[in-house]
């Protein structure tokens, strides 16, 4: 029986390239090589193709660019679909911009090859905390009032966004770029003092600055639960796990788990009723679903006792399209805690990744 061959394509820009190379490093550890042939892929940290040549061609333009070898192997895999890669299934092992925002999701569609994970456009949605939002509102999703504004509005009236923000919500707000990709620029404020540093500090890092009331109120911690969530159009739901944070609001650092096991803590299972559990589980399906994502995600939620009497209020958070993967990450270890280890995992990955490549070729292009 002739091995798939599996590419795992990793890097990316500088700042994540760590948190890339560690994902990478475990997946190619555990993988089953009796079962696959490995093709380890780097990419450039900006992500670019290029194809002087061919292009001017096209245009009628005289060509003038030399060495015209510059990017075809990229341009004979997206015209030659499925042919010209060489690969039958990749893992995109990329953070941010160009690995989990739609766009080289985009590419592996144009070379007709598989890959784990979501979609263009779910892994676009899955980047931006506004359109995550509206999906999660429009699935008819809890999540936390929010406001989302424009740089350029910010800029030409802060007077004016600080009065719609104080009509709209209540501190404590977490003010953050739209864009999830990066980590950075994200603060809580308590008050109307920290609200101006705050939305300069996002602004610089996105067009889009969402800003959301924080979940239970003044001087609540939420309580951070997570589940794995696995599948195509039937996904499944791991235990729900929790996170206990030693920092304030779970920052870059742990998110990625940087920063060693005794910085966070984590629960599995999250120690809650069996109809909390329920709801969340079913929660994280609805989730998956409402953002159209495929393969894998990560889904978490915020839970704080209820201002106005009995119980727990539970809100969605976000989805992380493509969470942190090594062994010991959040997203393996639920599935482990669930029945699924860690090899067991890659392989479902895999078949997830080919199936949905096969109901792809069931779509009609043209009439
Ligand atoms: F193996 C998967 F499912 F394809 C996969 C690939 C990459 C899961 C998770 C990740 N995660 C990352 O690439 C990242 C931790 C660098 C963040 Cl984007």
């Amino acid at each position: 029986k002739k091995k798939l061959r599996v590419g795992i394509l990793f890097g990316g820009r500088s700042g994540e390239h760590e948190v890339s190379l560690r994902s990478a490093r475990s997946i190619l550890s555990a993988i089953d090589r009796k079962k696959y042939d490995v093709v380890e892929l780097g990419i450039t940290k900006e992500g670019r193709w290029l194809q002087g040549g061919q292009a001017q061609r096209l245009l009628g333009t005289p060509v003038t660019v030399k060495g015209a070898g510059a990017g075809s192997s990229l341009v004979s895999a997206a015209s030659k679909p499925g042919v010209e890669t060489g690969l039958d299934v990749v893992f995109p092992v990329l953070h941010g911009t160009f690995g989990e925002d739609g766009t080289i999701q985009g590419l592996f569609e144009l070379a007709g090859t598989a890959y784990v994970g979501s979609g263009v456009l779910g892994s676009s949605v899955g980047m931006d905390k506004d359109a995550m939002k509206r999906m999660f509102v429009a699935a008819g999703l809890p999540v936390t009032p929010w406001v989302t504004l424009l740089r350029s509005e910010w800029k030409a009236s802060p007077k004016k966004c600080i009065k719609l923000i104080e009509e709209s919500l209540e501190y404590p707000l977490f003010v953050k770029p739209a864009n999830l990709g990066s980590s950075v620029g994200i603060s809580k404020v308590k008050s109307r003092a920290d609200l101006t540093a705050a939305m300069d500090e996002a602004a610089s890092f996105d067009r889009k600055i969402v800003i959301e009331q924080g979940v239970g109120g003044a001087g609540v911690k939420p309580r951070e639960l997570e589940v794995a969530v696995l599948g195509n159009d039937a996904p499944e739901a791991s235990v729900v796990g929790e996170i206990v944070p030693a920092k304030e609001f779970y920052d870059y650092e742990a998110k990625y788990e940087l920063s060693g096991p005794d910085e966070s803590v984590s629960h599995i299972p999250a120690k809650l009723s069996k109809a909390e559990a329920k709801r969340i589980r079913q929660m994280s399906i609805d989730a998956f679903r409402a953002c159209d994502l495929a393969g894998l995600a990560r889904v978490d939620f915020l839970m704080a006792p209820r201002q106005d009497g009995e119980g727990n209020e539970i809100v969605l958070n976000e989805v992380n399209t493509l969470p942190g993967f090594t062994s010991i990450s959040m997203y393996p270890k639920l599935w482990e805690a669930s029945g699924l280890p860690y090899r067991q995992l890659i392989d479902r990955l895999i078949e997830l990744a080919l199936e949905r490549a096969e109901e792809r070729r069931q779509t009609r292009f043209e009439k």
